[in-house]
């Protein structure tokens, strides 16, 4: 079975765990959120694509969900000592080899996608993992601070302000003009099924979305679309959410969510038990919907939501 995932960082990343253990013979290709990047000390940092390559491979830190396990952070103590920040980005020893790998890749001519491929050969995660395009995307977020309205970065938003204050507008920057990476709409057109995992649904598949031709290709795919609430109980299960849906006035519930994608993306959509009194909803606006736990609280809970999910599939197949 080929199965298309598109995948942010630590929803998508916990999802995919599951799903290699649910179905470990699956072919799965994983179209990876690019629009977090962000070029820091000279360097070009890829948290959701790290994320996916590090939970995947056994590098991750659990806890945290994000950077590698067992992390030290001299050279950013040193960066400090000369005043270089930013301070408020944790890039930890482990983590910068990547960042060096990576960069001095691209710099000499090789594309993203090459140098995801070149990571993943170290950290084997066991799915074909491809950024979403090649060209630079930086996802952008409006913010209003003592009245004045500023344009900051997506992980200044997150990271720095903690989304402590209203977004009022999300925009992928260069979305428009770029291209799905080289096997990305190929594996979509040879999918037998593609899933949404519970990834942030603005931020993360959204940014996939903006890349022309990629939604297209899922809604022409001819093959089962179904995506997991990330939001549960009108909340998002970790992070901040609710916060990039109200700037694109989407309200935090599941249904909602699922309304926002719509019956031309989606086919079948999973809410969480809590939220089983969204069902009627979201399959009144035509997309199949069933009600099962989805908190991913270790490998087991994750493989079974992939079978579900997978199940929904066959279902409206
Ligand atoms: P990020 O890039 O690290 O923010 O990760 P993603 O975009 O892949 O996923 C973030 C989303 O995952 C958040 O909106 C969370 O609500 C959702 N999420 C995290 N853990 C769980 C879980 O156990 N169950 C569900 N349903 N959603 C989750
Ligand atoms: N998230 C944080 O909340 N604080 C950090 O300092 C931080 C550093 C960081 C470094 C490398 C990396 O791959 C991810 C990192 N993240 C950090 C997570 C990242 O910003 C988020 O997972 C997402 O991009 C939010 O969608
Ligand atoms: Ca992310």
């Amino acid at each position: 079975m080929r199965i298309v995932v598109l995948a942010g960082g630590i929803g998508g990343a916990r999802f995919l765990r599951g799903l290699k253990q649910a179905v470990p013979d699956a072919d799965v290709t994983v179209i990876g959120n690019t629009g977090d990047d962000i070029h820091l000390f000279g360097l070009k940092v890829c948290p959701d694509l790290d994320t996916v390559m590090y939970t995947l491979g056994g590098g991750i830190d659990e806890e945290q969900g994000w950077g590698r396990a067992d992390e030290t952070f001299r050279l950013k103590e040193e960066l400090a000592a000369y005043g270089v920040g930013p301070d408020w980005f944790g890039l930890g020893d482990r983590d910068f080899a990547t960042h060096v790998v990576r960069t001095q890749m691209l710099g000499a001519g090789y594309p993203l996608s090459a140098v995801t491929e070149a990571l993943c050969d170290r950290w084997k995660p066991g799915v074909r993992l491809i950024p979403m395009t090649d060209d630079r995307v930086e996802t952008h977020v409006a913010v209003e601070t003592d009245g004045e309205r500023r344009v900051v970065h997506f992980q200044e938003y997150w990271v720095r302000l903690r989304a402590g204050v209203p977004a009022e507008a999300v925009v992928p920057v260069g979305a428009e003009q770029s291209k799905p990476a080289p096997g990305v709409l190929e594996a979509i057109a040879e999918a037998d099924v593609i899933l949404f995992p519970p990834s942030n649904p603005v931020v993360s598949v959204g940014t996939i979305l903006a890349v022309p031709g990629i939604r297209e290709a899922i809604a022409n795919a001819g093959v089962p679309v179904v995506g997991l609430s990330p939001i549960v109980g009108d909340a998002p299960v970790r992070g901040m959410a609710d916060k990039v849906l109200a700037a694109v006035g989407v309200e935090s519930t599941a249904a909602a969510v699922a309304e926002h994608y719509g019956s031309g993306l989606l086919d079948g959509w999973l809410v969480d038990s809590v939220d089983a009194g969204s069902v009627a909803r979201v399959e009144a606006a035509g997309i199949r919907c069933r009600a099962v736990p989805l908190m991913m609280t270790d490998p087991d809970t994750a493989a079974q939501m992939a079978r579900e999910a997978l199940a929904l599939a066959e279902e409206v197949r």
